[in-house]
């Protein structure tokens, strides 16, 4: 039986602005903390830098210009059949250095055009307004996110920005990845708590308490702009944005499944019930004890978390794993994600695949939260080379489709178990830099981009193969995965 998807379901893809708008200095922008890390490569971790040295590869500084061929690339986007695009505002385009009193007009400007362009192509945004990044002058002056100074600065730009666009964006999300911030893996990116140090990203380590402070304060920022929108505009639909990597215990001995039950709620679902149930989860209090953390909460912030509670929960997924408490092989790549399941297969950066794993996440979202899902990110990174037949470039990515086809079927699995899905917005629909690596080796796109780790390229946009299987699967609407 071919899956059925709810009418109106979006189909899409998802960006960040740091990833592939490049113009990092273009019409006043100022710099980003991404603007400070190097590029990286699978054997080398990127780095941290404080001063911008012209001498290192900065990828993200060009990106893949999307800042100059946004028409292009959205036209290609609605040839394939998107109905939805996920970007992220680059905050110090709007405040350069996040604390200015008045916005950089050319900054918003880009994003009307943007927009406009989504428009006439029918093509709904859906906007994080924060990915990864905030202005580089808020990492120095406080430390990003430890600081609670951050808190009004965010709520003002946010403002701005709703303001702005209230016309043109209904659906936003407040911070990619929360949940990121308060494990070791991701705290650089989300929080930003770089302040003075200079070297390889993974050797930058904070404390749990300062981790744990920080999204504090990110969700008073977060609960505060939601409560905003909701008192002001109405007709947004405001949601929270979790990197869900889905573990399971390595055996059935209890001790494993409560292990699994820890790692769960410190990884997955921490962050989600702070900001879906409007208050910190029972299970909070001993975590705290037990890692040394001891919340500065002000008066009021309990209050703006629970009037902040999101109207729909999204979330990335990519892979999965398994904790245990016997011997564990752990994931090898350059980033690693826990324990090795003998069931997977992985990609060359050992991340394990599992569609199932999907659906089984989708469902226990639902069961706990019971609104609105989206999936805005998915996606397979691999080393795709464009070849010359007949006269014409073109990629062969039958390995992506593959990928594409199990976690569209999956879905439909879910959706029949009765799961509230409403949209699905593929990670790098068009090839972008790498997050976790800064390189551009490992891409994800349906639209190949002729840009080079050594700095060569013409940024030539390919359509891959996968571009026509997705084409035919949102043309379905999802029959035909
Ligand atoms: C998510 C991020 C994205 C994106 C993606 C793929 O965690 O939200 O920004 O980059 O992962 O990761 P990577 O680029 O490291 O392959």
């Amino acid at each position: 039986m071919a899956v059925t998807f709810p009418e109106g379901f979006f189909w899409g893809g998802a960006t960040a602005a740091n990833q592939f708008e490049g113009a990092w200095d273009v019409d006043g922008r100022g710099p980003s903390v991404d603007d400070h890390f190097t590029g990286g490569s699978y054997e080398r971790p990127r780095e941290i830098t404080i001063d911008i040295k012209p001498d290192l590869l900065y990828p993200n500084h060009d990106g893949i210009d999307f800042y100059h061929r946004y028409a292009e690339d959205i036209a290609l986007f609605a040839e394939m059949g998107f109905t939805m695009f996920r970007m992220s505002i680059s905050w110090s385009r709007i405040f350069p250095t996040g604390m200015e009193d008045e916005p950089n007009e050319a900054g918003l400007a880009f994003y009307d055009r943007v927009f406009d362009e989504c428009k006439k192509h029918g093509i709904e945004p859906l906007v994080t307004l924060s990915h990864y990044e905030m202005p580089y002058a808020l990492v120095e002056k406080y430390n990003g996110w430890e600081g609670r100074e951050l808190i009004d600065l965010f709520v003002k730009y946010c403002a701005t920005v709703f303001e702005r666009y209230k016309d043109k964006v209904t659906y936003w999300l407040t911070f990619n990845e929360i949940n990121c911030g308060a494990t070791d893996m991701g705290n650089l990116f989300e929080t930003s708590m770089i302040r003075g140090f200079e070297g390889p990203a993974s050797e930058a380590k904070t404390t749990a308490q300062q981790r744990f402070q920080a999204l504090h304060h990110q969700f008073v920022a977060s609960g505060r702009v939601v409560r905003l929108a909701h008192e002001k505009y109405p007709q947004f639909k405001m949601g929270n944005m979790d990197c869900f990597i889905l573990s399971y215990p390595a055996t059935c001995d209890p001790k494993d499944i409560l292990l699994n039950q820890a790692n769960m709620r410190e990884m997955n679902w921490y962050c989600s019930d702070v900001q879906v149930r409007g208050s910190y989860p029972s299970y909070a209090r001993r975590y705290w004890r037990e890692h040394g953390v001891e919340l500065a909460i002000a008066d009021g912030d309990l209050d703006d978390i629970a009037a902040g509670k999101v109207d729909f929960y999204t979330f990335s997924y990519y892979m999965s794993n398994i904790v245990g408490t016997h011997d564990v092989e752990q994931t090898s790549g350059n980033m690693t994600f826990g324990g090795v399941n003998p069931y997977l297969e992985s990609t060359e950066w050992g991340w394990q695949i599992d569609p199932d794993g999907l659906r089984y996440a989708l469902n226990e979202i639902y069961d706990r939260y019971q609104i609105p899902l989206m999936v805005v990110e998915n996606g397979m990174g691999a080393r795709d080379e464009a070849v010359v037949e007949d006269g014409e470039k073109r990629v062969h990515d039958d390995y992506r489709i593959e990928y594409l086809k199990k976690h569209v079927r999956a879905m439909g699995e879910a959706v029949d178990d009765g799961v509230d899905l409403i949209g699905y917005t593929w990670w790098g629909p068009i090839d972008l830099v790498s997050a976790g690596t800064g390189e551009m080796r490992k891409r994800y796109g349906f639209i190949y981009v002729d840009k080079h780790d050594d700095g060569t390229g013409t940024y030539e946009r390919i359509r891959k193969d996968s571009f026509f299987a997705y084409q035919k699967i949102m043309k379905s609407n999802g029959a035909e995965g």
